[in-house]
């Protein structure tokens, strides 16, 4: 059969899907032909109906983040109307909000979970034109009526082929990124935390205690290997959740990175399930810095509402520990405008932030559907108030304690008052609202000054090295 996967990225930063690259792999291995096509913004239609016409998939599967939702009723509508290809909808999204095959009308089904088997069986019984209602995973339309099957078991990774990167050009991806290659080698992470979708996915599974595994130490070295092989890469993202859960894998994964590749690294760690000895075998097997999820700087806040249960003291050591290895290129992940939260709490999170020495990764919450924080958001009705907008980046919410405006104002706000930190962040006559719009002002004038004086003691201070070694009055 043609099968043509479609992942929509609009007003997402693109990146390679390695669950459609699990997909095409074992597609191609059942003897299936796969096409790909990224839809990365609003002009889509020429492209995609070319790919179509020249290719004739029989299946479209289109990979869904929530995000994306707005956009693909109208493509796939679109689509209806010059083929018939059967149209699955895949992805966390369907997975977690599987009633959406009623709001894509074009829809023919959507798939929950994993997809790599669940799909071949779909393009395998399609092909051998025998009924498809039964195939685990789906949920089909039929009529009126919605035939949801039942989950099939989790699948062994090991047993799978690596992700098909051929589907795209990883090269290109790769060059675009600034030599930076990705690789998830987890699945599942066992935390609770209300506004992530690793427990709805959990949910979802709920029978199968495995559902946080891994692949094989060794198997996830020879897919670096068989990239190394294949494409030109600087350095390695660790995408996984949390890549220090099962020591066993993370001993046996990093030994064996040390001993193969010199490819400096950045990975992503809870705070509470590293300590020295493991930080150590990071450091000798190339990590240049960690990205670790501070959330929210009131610890409270970060105890009560986000359900984390760690301390100021627990991030500012882990910090330390890392810095005190060599390990200095570190991230602190923070969401801003999270349900409860207000301007006195958010300058908690600056305060917090201006005790360690990292960079950040910013983030305006956005209630994932079927999480507690999104479910929570349904029902007080603090929903996104529009439809296209660039998720995790552009305020959307208005909550009665910290309003849109507001919200978008502390996060383009937040890099610069941890930076400078000279800005008193409480001035008893200055209610925070005025204050923060105060410092929106002072930062538009002082960010820019402070780098071009910095750009220019820079130009100045080469200018005379340059002029000292061509006099020769300095030798090295
Ligand atoms: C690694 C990761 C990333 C990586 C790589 C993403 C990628 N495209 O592969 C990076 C850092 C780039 C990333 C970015 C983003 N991510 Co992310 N990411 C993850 C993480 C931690 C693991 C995903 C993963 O690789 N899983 C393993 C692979 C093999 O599985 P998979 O991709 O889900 O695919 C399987 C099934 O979903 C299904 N499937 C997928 N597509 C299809 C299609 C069809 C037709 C079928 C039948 C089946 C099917 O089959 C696949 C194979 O089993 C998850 C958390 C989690 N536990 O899932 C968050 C997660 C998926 N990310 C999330 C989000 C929001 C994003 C961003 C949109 C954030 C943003 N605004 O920028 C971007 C979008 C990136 C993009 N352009 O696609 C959310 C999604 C929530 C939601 N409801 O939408 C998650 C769940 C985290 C969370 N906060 O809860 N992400
Ligand atoms: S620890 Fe991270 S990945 Fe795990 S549930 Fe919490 S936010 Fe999600």
């Amino acid at each position: 059969m043609n099968v043509l996967l479609v992942h929509p990225q609009i007003n997402v930063i693109q990146s390679y899907s390695r669950g459609l690259g699990y997909i095409a792999s074992v597609l191609k291995e059942g003897g299936h032909t796969v096409d790909y096509i990224m839809i990365e913004d609003l002009n889509y239609t020429a492209k995609l109906s070319q790919v179509i016409k020249n290719h004739k998939p029989e299946i479209i599967g289109f990979s869904l983040y929530s995000c994306q939702m707005n956009y693909i009723g109208p493509i796939i509508e679109d689509i209806k109307k010059y083929s018939d290809a059967f149209i699955v909808l895949g992805g966390i999204h369907p997975t977690v909000k599987p009633e959406c095959i009623l709001q894509i009308s074009g829809a023919d089904a959507i798939v929950r979970g994993e997809g790599e088997i669940a799909l071949l069986e779909l393009a395998d019984t399609l092909q051998k034109k025998e009924d498809i209602r039964h195939i685990k995973n789906f949920w089909f339309k039929s009529g009126k009526e919605i035939i949801k099957n039942e989950m099939r078991p989790l699948i062994d990774l090991n047993g799978l082929p690596f992700p098909d990167k051929d589907i795209v050009d990883y090269q290109l991806l790769l060059d675009q990124s600034g030599g930076v290659n990705r690789f998830t080698f987890n699945r599942g992470c066992p935390f609770d935390c209300p506004y992530c979708s690793n427990k709805v996915l959990r949910d979802v599974y709920k029978k199968e205690i495995s559902y946080c595994r891994s692949l094989n130490p060794k198997r996830a070295i020879e897919e670096i290997a068989s990239d190394a092989a294949k494409f030109k890469f600087e350095k390695i993202f660790f995408d996984d959740d949390i890549i220090t859960l099962d020591k066993k894998w993370f001993y046996e994964f990093f030994t064996l990175y040390k001993k193969y590749f010199k490819y400096p690294f950045y990975c992503n760690v809870r705070v509470g399930t590293i300590d020295a000895n493991m930080v150590r075998l990071l450091k000798e097997a190339g990590a240049k810095g960690v990205a670790i999820g501070i959330e929210h700087g009131n610890e409270e806040f970060r105890k009560n509402i986000l359900r984390r249960n760690i301390t100021d003291k627990q991030i500012i050591d882990t910090l330390k520990l890392f810095e005190e290895h060599g390990i200095k290129d570190n991230y602190g992940q923070v969401m801003i405008g999270l349900p409860f939260e207000n301007k006195e709490l958010f300058l908690d999170t600056v305060r917090l932030c201006r005790l360690v020495n990292i960079s950040y990764f910013k983030y305006i919450f956005y209630p994932y559907p079927a999480t507690e924080f999104g479910e929570l958001c349904e029902k007080n009705n603090w929903l996104p108030t529009q439809e296209y907008y660039m998720e995790r980046k552009q305020a959307v919410i208005d909550y009665p304690d910290f309003k849109k405006a507001d919200i978008q104002l502390c996060y383009d706000l937040f890099t610069g008052l941890v930076k400078f930190k000279f800005f008193p962040l409480k001035l008893p006559w200055i209610p925070t609202g005025l204050l923060l719009k105060f410092y929106n002002f002072l930062l538009k004038m002082v960010i820019p000054v402070e780098s071009l004086l910095r750009r220019s003691l820079g130009r100045i201070k080469k200018y005379f090295i340059c002029l000292i070694f061509k006099n020769g009055k300095i030798t090295g």
